[in-house]
């Protein structure tokens, strides 16, 4: 363990807290990162309908088949984002007047990289500062942004977003990135919770940048999220070998197949996995189990669209008050600018 004191970029009372163990990269002490998820995992495989959280289809697997969507010809979303963020990041960070980016999720995605070039061209000096709970994708974003960007201060935080988010100096003009339309994965219940922790954390001087995909016709939604090769079936259908890992389940992957809707009400992409067979699910280690029946579904993500003007407008009750609108010809996707209220 070095004996790095915890830079500036947290709140004084939470500076004693935070330890690095690789330079640069901060953790919350005490915070375990690597339980296993049993309880969170079998309370929601237990619920009607059974469901999963988003976060379990993220094992290494699962990050490669995901890199891989984002390349597919039907997945729009990642291209549109990267196209208005390579058009606008000049204009978003002059419009953000900060010292500190602060992203949500690691990555050193191409978007990313416009925003902080932006910085370092306009005012030579900044920190980059991303949250995550894979130590390697810090680690990697890292490497990359000292080679491109000596005169950025990189910060990785190794934490949960709202562990991390929470922690940041509010003296601190920072700029908080959201991309991907990750909050397309908040259910009813985790979005507003998740907005007033994140408003809650925002300093006087601090600003969001939202990244969110928009309700389109029903054709384009659905193809990006059932693709031709099957990509998007496997990153599904993963999680259920990430289950079997961590908990020592049997699910069968020859047993199950993939299924995904629009929800017209709803406004999401729902992603289930369907038993195409009945199995007798068991989980020895916390002797537990259940009856899968043929053709029972268990959600395993979901994928809300969004109406620009109409996420803005709710998001002003969380004190956050919109700045810019920045969206790609077709108006697919929305990356949204918001301050917060004095
Ligand atoms: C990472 C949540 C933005 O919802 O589009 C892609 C995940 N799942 N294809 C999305 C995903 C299946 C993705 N997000």
């Amino acid at each position: 363990m070095t004996q790095e004191t915890a830079p500036h970029i947290f709140a004084t009372d939470q500076r004693s807290h935070w330890q690095s163990a690789h330079r640069g990269i901060w953790f919350l002490q005490g915070s375990n990162l690597d339980a296993i998820p049993t309880l969170s995992i079998l309370t929601t495989l237990w619920d009607q309908p059974r469901w999963l959280e988003a976060y379990h289809l993220y094992d290494d697997h699962g990050s490669e088949l995901f890199e891989a969507i984002c390349d597919l010809p039907e997945y729009y979303l990642t291209r549109t984002e990267n196209g208005i963020l390579e058009t606008h990041a000049k204009h978003i960070i002059a419009a953000a007047p900060v010292e500190c980016i602060v992203e949500l999720g690691a990555g050193y995605s191409k978007k990313t990289i416009h925003l902080l070039s932006e910085q370092a061209h306009q005012r030579g000096a900044g920190i980059f500062a991303p949250i995550d709970v894979s130590i390697a994708g810090l680690l990697a974003s890292q490497a990359a942004a000292h080679k491109d960007f000596p005169q950025i201060d990189f910060h990785g935080i190794h934490a949960r977003y709202e562990d991390g988010f929470s922690a940041i100096e509010k003296s601190l003009p920072t700029l908080f990135v959201f991309l991907g339309s990750t909050i397309g994965n908040f259910n009813q219940t985790e979005f507003p919770r998740f907005f007033r922790a994140l408003a809650a954390a925002m300093g006087p001087n601090d600003y969001l940048l939202l990244g969110a995909d928009r309700v389109k016709p029903v054709k384009l939604l659905e193809d990006a999220y059932n693709d031709s090769r099957g990509i998007t079936a496997a990153f599904i259908l993963n999680v259920f070998r990430n289950i079997n890992r961590l908990l020592g389940g049997n699910f069968d992957l020859a047993k199950m197949r993939y299924h995904s809707w629009f929800n017209p009400e709803w406004q999401q992409i729902e992603m289930y996995a369907v038993a195409s067979a009945a199995q007798a699910i068991r989980f020895p280690e916390a002797n537990a189990g259940f009856q899968w029946l043929k053709d029972e579904r268990i959600l395993v993500e979901i994928s809300r669209k969004f109406d620009a003007n109409r996420l803005q407008e709710q998001l002003g009750f969380f004190g956050l008050t919109p700045v810019e609108h920045f969206t790609d010809p077709n108006q697919w996707f929305s990356v949204l600018l918001f301050r917060k209220q004095n």
